[in-house]
């Protein structure tokens, strides 16, 4: 009588056991695609200092900025490459695609000393490059 409520668990135990090593396996293969394709980089805008203050990144990735202070900021690149700007303001989030490769020099224009660097390095291999194939 013992006994036999034993074989009763093992037999599903050892199925769910069979499973689980199948599973991971098969999920391994997703995130690398995702993250040699585009990778998205976060600044915090907080009061008065972006954080990190040193980012780098590769062309074609995204630079999110996120505002959580409570007082009125914006982005703006000083010096580089590729200009842009944000609004200025309290909340909610700024984004661009680096596009060039180089040194930015990024600044909030309201604070003094507000600044950070970003520094843009270029693609190794051009499989997302915007030239059509030289193919006749
Ligand atoms: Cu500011």
């Amino acid at each position: 009588m013992a006994k036999r409520s034993i074989r009763r668990v093992a037999g599903p135990v050892l199925a769910v056991a069979a499973l689980a090593l199948v599973a991971p396996a098969a999920g391994a293969t997703t995130p690398k695609v995702s993250v040699t394709k585009v990778s998205v980089t976060k600044v915090s805008v907080d009061d008065n200092f972006f954080e990190p203050k040193r980012v780098t990144v590769t062309v074609g990735d995204r630079v999110t900025w996120k505002w959580d202070g409570y007082v009125a900021h914006n982005v703006k690149v000083e010096k580089g490459p590729q200009k842009f700007k944000s609004a200025i303001k309290s909340e909610g989030t700024f984004s661009r695609v680096i596009r060039k490769p180089g040194v930015y020099r990024i600044v909030c224009t309201l604070h003094p000393g507000m600044t950070m660097k970003l520094t843009a390095t270029d693609v190794p291999d051009t499989t997302t490059s915007t030239a059509p194939p030289p193919s006749t």
